[in-house]
This record gives C-alpha cells, sequence and structure tokens, in this order.
C-alpha cells in the first residue's frame, strides 16, 4: 500500500506541475497585444494631411502616421464595400467567399459564409474579447443569421449595411437642423441602428452615432482591461461615405465642406480610441491598424473625396480605387517611418495570426504575414496583387495586376462612383475594354498611370516582365475557385430589418420611437 501511495505522489506532483504549466501559458496568452482594427468607408488615398491634402484637417490620422508606419503602396482588394470588408476579414479574395458582384443591400438574402473563419473567430480562440463597432455590410439575412454576432464578434454596436441604403431626405445630418444632402436609397426601411442582434433605434440618428460609438467603445476598452482579457476592436467607420453626416462638436468646423466635417469626426473618433487606450494604460500593449475600404466616390463631386494623384476612385481597379491610406502603429514596438512595402487589406488576418501565436485556418488564404515589415523593417513577402472588379467573371480573370514597381491591365473599365472629374476613363461610359497586350504602367516612376508603357506597340524590353505577370496570372487564376455568390440570392424585403416586425404597411410603417 504505501509502495502504492508513494509511486503515485509523483504522478500527482507531475500533474499539478501540467496544470502550472498550462495556467502560465494561458498568461502568456492574456499578455497578447490588444488589436484595434480602424476601417475608413470610401476614404482615398489623398483625403488625409498625412497623404498630402492641404485642406483636411486630420491630427490625431497625422499623429497616427508620425508615430507609426505609414504605407505608400497599400491595397484594397476591391473598390467597392462589401467585397472588401470580406477580404479584410477573411484574408481571402472575396470571389471566394462569394461575396460579388457589388454590394449587399437590406433586403439581401446572402451574408459573409458562416463557414468563412474571421479575424474576429480567429482572435476569440485566442482567448480575446471581441466587438464592432459601426458599418458591418456582410449581411443580415433570415433572423439576423449573417449578423457579426455570429461571425465571431461577442458586441456589435451599429449599423448592417451602408447609411445610405435607406430614405434619407427627412433626417438630419448636420446639427440642429441640416438636413441630409440627397435622397439615398428610396421604397426600402429607414436605417436602423443595431446592439447585437436587436434594433435599437429606426432611424439611426447620424450626429448621435459617433458619440454613442464613443461611449460603447470606452466601456469595451475597460471592460476588457478590468477582466484582463486581451482585445479585439474593430472600428468600422460611416466615415466618409455618402451622405455625409458629423456631431455637434464637428459640424461646421472643417475647411472641407461637408466631406470635412464627416473627416473630421472620424479623425476625432482616432484621437478618442487612442486616449481610451491610454487612459486604461494599454497603449503600448495594443497594436493599431488604420486604412479604408475603397477610394473616393468622386461622382459626389466636392462631396466625395480624392484619391489624390491616382486615377479614378471608387468602383474601378486604377490605383484610386485599390490603393489605401494605411497606417500601423504601436509604440514601442513599430519603428515610425515611411513604408514603399507593398501590402493589402488581405494580409492583415496572416498577419495577427502570425503575432498572436494563432493556428492558420485549414483554408486557402491570400495573404501573407507582415512581420518582417512591421517589426523589423525588412521587406514584404507580397510582390503582387491581383484586382478584381466589383463584378468579377470567371472567365474575364482579373482586371489588372500589380508586380513589383508595374502594374498591367488587362481590362478597364469605368464606374458611376467615378464619375465627374475630367478624366472620362474613370465614368461609366468608359465600356468594358480588353486589352491585349495589356497597358503596362511603371507605378514608381508613374503612379498616377498615365504613361502605358507599350503604347505604340510591344517593346523588346517589356517582353520578360509582361511573360512572368502572364505566368503568375495563370497560375493565380487556374488556382482561384469562385464561391457561390452571395449576391446571385437576390433580396426578399420582408428581410429588411423593421423594429416593428408585424406592422403594416411597409416599409414605411418600420419607424420606432
Ligand atoms: S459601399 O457604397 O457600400 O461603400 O460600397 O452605399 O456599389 O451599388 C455601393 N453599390 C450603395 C455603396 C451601393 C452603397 C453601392
Ligand atoms: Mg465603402
Amino acid at each position: 500500500m504505501r509502495g502504492d501511495n508513494a509511486s503515485c505522489m509523483p504522478t500527482v506532483s507531475w500533474l499539478i506541475l501540467e496544470l502550472l504549466f498550462a495556467a502560465v501559458q494561458v498568461s502568456s496568452a492574456v499578455r497578447s497585444p490588444n488589436i484595434v482594427l480602424i476601417f475608413a468607408d470610401d476614404l482615398g488615398f489623398g483625403d488625409l494631411g498625412c497623404y498630402g491634402h492641404p485642406s483636411s484637417m486630420t491630427p490625431n490620422l497625422d499623429l497616427l502616421a508620425a508615430g507609426g508606419l505609414r504605407f505608400t503602396d497599400f491595397y484594397s482588394s476591391c473598390p467597392v464595400c462589401s467585397p472588401s470588408r470580406a477580404a479584410l476579414l477573411t484574408g481571402r479574395y472575396q470571389t471566394r467567399s462569394g461575396i460579388y458582384p457589388g454590394v449587399f443591400y437590406p433586403g439581401s438574402r446572402g451574408g459573409l459564409p458562416l463557414s468563412e473563419v474571421t479575424i474576429a473567430e480567429m482572435l476569440k480562440m485566442q482567448g480575446y474579447a471581441t466587438a464592432i463597432i459601426g458599418k458591418w455590410h456582410l449581411g443580415l439575412g433570415a433572423n439576423g443569421s449573417f449578423l457579426p454576432i455570429h461571425q465571431g464578434f461577442d458586441r456589435f454596436l451599429g449599423v448592417p449595411y451602408s447609411h445610405d441604403q435607406g430614405p434619407c431626405q427627412n433626417l438630419t445630418c448636420f446639427p440642429p437642423h441640416t438636413k441630409c444632402f440627397g435622397m439615398c436609397d428610396q421604397d426600402t426601411v429607414l436605417l436602423p441602428l443595431f446592439l447585437n442582434q436587436r434594433i435599437i433605434q429606426q432611424p439611426a440618428v447620424f450626429p448621435d452615432l459617433v458619440p454613442l460609438y464613443h461611449t460603447f467603445a470606452v466601456k469595451f476598452i475597460s471592460d476588457s482591461v478590468q477582466r484582463k482579457r486581451p482585445f479585439f476592436l474593430y472600428y468600422a467607420s460611416h466615415h466618409t461615405h455618402y451622405p455625409q453626416f458629423a456631431s455637434s462638436k464637428f459640424s461646421g468646423e472643417s475647411l472641407r465642406g461637408p466631406f470635412g466635417d464627416a473627416l473630421m469626426e472620424f479623425d476625432g473618433s482616432v484621437g478618442w480610441l487612442l486616449q481610451a487606450l491610454r487612459d486604461q494604460g494599454v497603449e503600448n500593449d495594443t497594436l493599431l491598424l488604420f486604412t479604408s475600404d475603397n477610394g473616393p466616390e468622386t461622382m459626389r463631386m466636392s462631396r466625395g473625396g480624392s484619391s489624390g494623384l491616382l486615377k479614378c476612385g471608387k468602383g474601378t481597379t486604377y490605383e484610386g480605387g485599390m490603393r489605401m491610406p494605411a497606417v500601423v502603429y504601436w509604440p514601442g514596438k513599430i519603428s515610425p517611418g515611411v513604408t514603399h512595402e507593398l501590402a493589402s487589406t488581405l494580409d492583415i488576418l496572416p498577419t495577427l495570426t502570425a503575432l498572436v501565436g494563432a493556428p492558420i485556418p485549414n483554408i486557402t488564404l491570400d495573404g501573407y504575414d507582415l512581420s518582417e515589415v512591421l517589426f523589423r523593417g525588412g521587406k514584404s513577402k507580397r510582390n503582387i496583387m491581383f484586382f478584381y472588379p466589383p463584378s468579377p467573371k470567371e472567365d474575364l480573370g482579373v482586371f489588372a495586376v500589380r508586380y513589383g514597381k508595374y502594374k498591367a491591365h488587362f481590362f478597364t473599365q469605368g464606374a458611376s462612383h467615378s464619375e465627374t472629374t475630367p478624366d472620362h476613363d474613370c465614368h461609366i461610359t468608359a465600356l468594358l475594354t480588353r486589352h491585349d497586350p495589356p497597358l503596362l504602367f511603371d507605378l514608381e516612376a508613374d503612379p498616377a498611370e498615365n504613361y502605358n508603357l507599350l503604347a505604340g506597340g510591344m517593346k523588346p524590353e517589356y517582353l520578360q516582365i509582361l511573360k512572368e505577370i502572364q505566368q503568375e496570372k495563370e497560375n493565380f487564376e487556374s488556382k482561384m475557385v469562385f464561391g457561390e455568390s452571395q449576391l446571385e440570392k437576390g433580396v426578399d424585403p420582408s428581410l429588411e430589418p423593421c423594429c416593428n416586425p408585424d406592422c403594416t404597411p411597409k416599409p414605411s410603417c418600420c419607424h420606432c420611437a
């Protein structure tokens, strides 16, 4: 008996040791950095002070850029919203997840498939508290089955789609009495504000949104810090999408009119997010990333954004549609500076996965780990970027390819969202055009895509580059499998969110005090 007991002792203490070891592992997971991902809407490459805009007032973003790493060659995966957001959150091209053609509507049947692994799900598995504030735009579905709560987010305060996707002519955009500019979408429900799965306002009161978001973000951050949980906050701002709005603090304050006021409010939210991190003592334990979903809606004229020196904007695969402002900030961990390395929203999930030591999702990813660029001033693993239009087709394939400093356009097409500037290539009247050989630009020498290197015919010095691009493109396309289209499932008006579900007549009765 004694012998048995004695031989049992080491086993028990070994077990205790193992438990202790596991506890240490858990507590080191608790030291995982907090992650704040700030995503602007329809903000162009040329809209921020730190990207050269002469009259924008963006002191907080400019400070972030000065203290962090600012990218000059950072790309979205698509020049419109839903596909761009799907790729951001999954690290996969929108074609794989089926987020095409175009964007989701209030009554859309589809959504981001629940089988996709989002950044929020990946981080939640690692013990993170997760929240999304602002614009979702990845589906709503019957009974809210596609809402963020089902995609890894513990909390959601925000709007399920774009804030112009409901009538806005009777809403206030700037306090106290300035009505929204334009009508927005008619014949659909007023824009709802959700808390998790519940509608708490319909219509959402635009000038109140950012102050509400502020309170919610501060609470989420302080709750997480108090509970010693690392947190992931995805702050998907409505700014600077049409119709522009702002709270009284920013209304009429900018030099740039309504767009400038909305931008200033967005910039202000960057300031209070930073302040909240400081107040909780976690600024140095937090990786902050900022970028935008797609290029500017120049069709809104001076109320649209600016792609600066880049060509065209939203809806097109020219640089103005695809290239985004982007800053990554982490005091003490990321050296301040400017990088010309290639990077994309597709790279955020793989980078965060590496950072927190999570297993890589067992699916095809299109992104690269950017750790070398962020933490060691090294080279990007990304040397290529493929550009799909908002309505991609398997038989056409990618419209353009960035390869090193070159960009080749195999197809070009204008877009209604890129109307009104003097460049007719951007407009809806610039029909789908195949280019064979492709248009070829050197984006280092000519970021504005003005001078086709192959104008006047093939030149032998570019044959090798074209061959490499062609090979990369064929290789990529041979492995690209388009997922079932979520947008082709169409819309069902009865799925539109309504605060008063059994009321008649819809959609106008979906209006709650
Ligand atoms: S987007 O803007 O959601 O930011 O891309 O609000 O492409 O048909 C785009 N669209 C409404 C929108 C419609 C939007 C479209
Ligand atoms: Mg957008």
